[in-house]
């Protein structure tokens, strides 16, 4: 199934056979491949030569280092069909999404490579004669990143193409579930790097691994920065781990989103921002709709509405004309089963969520997403099921739904429909969503990647891609540089 598609990604066949660890595909459950998971000694090696190259790279200019990211940007651009294809087989993405999530990999190193001329520091005012103060940004040392199955390539590539531009090494290790992924990656960015010519050896290294594997990278003092994305239950390990040896974490964890619709929104675009933020990936995004805070007065007719399309979406095969691709796998459909169970238990009345096309796909998990109107937020609301499933909860005044929106631990991404500038000006206050992410009229899934990306409590803090996030990737030296003949201190100190 994949042997063609990899070999055209340049990946080698010795890559993808013969290994200790099997790869499945989520359309039908069947095996693809085998990759060999490397032992955690071996990240001590690569962790060696990666510091190496960090310390030749740090010393090219920033907007040459740019130039390798420009060249990759490319050769994704032209592989952009066949990797797309890669994601689809190996994380389940519907063609389109496959594609989308190539081109964010490609606008991130479009933006990486503006940046690599950008890397600006501050002048500051010095409060002593003769003296200039600035402040300078130098590249940090090698960054770990791991990454989830759900991004098998964008979340990488926000990490790397900043990394690389801000003078780092960078060491992958992405998820045992999506280890294909990386090989393409990494194949075609050893294209981009040929082209290039002279960059060090060991720039960026796949770490094909489990966890203990990982748990070596974490440790690693060499490792001054691990940019992680997965569970909650995750980064609660990685990150006192980081902590502890006073390295720098950037957490990207669960998120449990919500839209807020109001009596004034419009209808019509909320049931498809509805639609795309809660079933897209079969709900295995990050920012995935997980929660409706509905004003009372349109409930019903949003409920059904939003039934009516659902009962519309096409699940089957993602690289057919179908919106609904498979879960992960039987752990996923498993997790969704049980949440269901839970909301029923806890008052919920659940539409869909059975499974789908298991006559055809016994190895498969296809489920129809569900919507569960809830009595209001129960403890399997406020908990993250990595499933398309919807929760409805009625709210009466715009503070509750306020409320509502923030008493949930995680803190990604949340949006209001409305056309009241009052209640979409409020929503984004400081008294309003205390999310990472907070849209006006738009889902709560599928942001760009010009944007600072992370949340807040349980999500990590974290934040990446966009806006300034290139920060986290260097270190920051402040100088002050005196060009007078006299040694005034600061503060008026006298000392003589
Ligand atoms: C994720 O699910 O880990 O905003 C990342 C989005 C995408 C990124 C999701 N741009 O949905």
């Amino acid at each position: 199934m994949v042997g063609e598609l990899l070999k055209s990604l340049g990946v080698s066949a010795s890559a993808y056979q013969g290994g200790n660890h099997a790869v499945h595909t989520p359309i039908d459950g069947s095996q693809i491949a085998s990759v060999t998971l490397e032992s955690p000694a071996a990240v001590l090696d690569k962790v060696d030569i990666a510091h190496k190259a960090y310390l030749a790279w740090r010393d090219v200019p920033a907007p040459r280092r740019g130039e390798l990211v420009r060249l990759y940007g490319e050769v994704l651009r032209k592989h952009k069909a066949q990797l797309g294809e890669l994601i689809s087989i190996e994380a389940g993405k519907i063609t389109q999404e496959g594609l989308g999530e190539v081109q964010e990999m490609i606008d991130i190193c479009d933006f990486a490579v503006g940046l690599s001329r950008q890397l600006y520091g501050l002048t500051i005012a010095s409060e002593r004669p003769g003296h200039h103060m600035r402040e300078t940004w130098h590249p940090l040392g090698v960054v770990g990143v791991i990454s989830a199955f759900n991004f098998p390539a964008a979340v990488w590539a926000w990490n790397t193409s900043l990394a690389l531009v801000c003078g780092n090494a960078v060491i992958w290790k992405p998820s045992e579930k999506t280890p294909l992924t990386a090989l393409a990656c990494q194949a075609l960015f050893e294209v981009a790097l040929k082209q290039f010519g002279e960059a060090p050896n060991g720039l960026s290294q796949l770490l094909i691994g489990n966890r203990e594997a990982g748990e070596v990278l974490v440790d690693d003092p060499r490792v001054p920065l691990i940019s992680a994305t997965g569970s909650t239950r995750m980064g609660r390990e990685v990150g006192p781990r980081v902590a502890a040896r006073f390295g720098r974490s950037i957490l990207e964890l669960g998120g449990n989103n919500a839209m807020i619709l109001t009596p004034s929104a419009d209808l019509d675009l909320a049931v498809r921002g509805i639609l795309f933020s809660a079933v897209g990936t079969a709900g295995q995004r990050c920012t995935t709709l997980r929660r409706l805070i509905v004003h009372r007065s349109v409930k019903d007719e949003v409920v059904a509405r939003v039934k009516a399309a659902y009962s519309k979406v096409r699940i089957g095969d993602p690289r057919k004309d179908n919106l609904v691709g498979p879960l992960m796998d039987k752990q996923a459909f498993l997790a969704m089963q049980g949440a269901l169970a839970k909301a029923r238990d806890e008052g919920g009345v659940v539409f869909g969520g059975e499974r789908q096309l298991q006559d055809q796909y016994p190895n498969a998990y296809y489920v129809a997403p569900a919507i569960v109107e809830m009595p209001g937020q129960t403890e399997v609301v406020r908990h993250e099921t990595f499933a398309p499933i919807l929760y409805v909860i009625a709210y009466d005044d715009f503070e509750q739904a306020l409320q509502l929106n923030n008493e949930v631990p995680q803190g990604l991404s949340s949006c209001i429909f409305t056309t009241d500038v009052r209640e979409a000006e409020r929503f984004q206050s400081a008294s309003g969503s205390d999310c990472g992410i907070a849209n006006v009229n738009i889902g709560t899934s599928g942001a760009e990647i010009g944007g600072a990306f992370g949340g807040e409590k349980e999500t990590g803090g974290g934040r990446e891609s966009g806006s300034d996030s290139w920060k986290a990737y260097m270190r920051r030296q402040t100088n002050t540089i005196n060009y007078s003949r006299e040694l005034p201190l600061a503060q008026g100190i006298v000392f003589d």
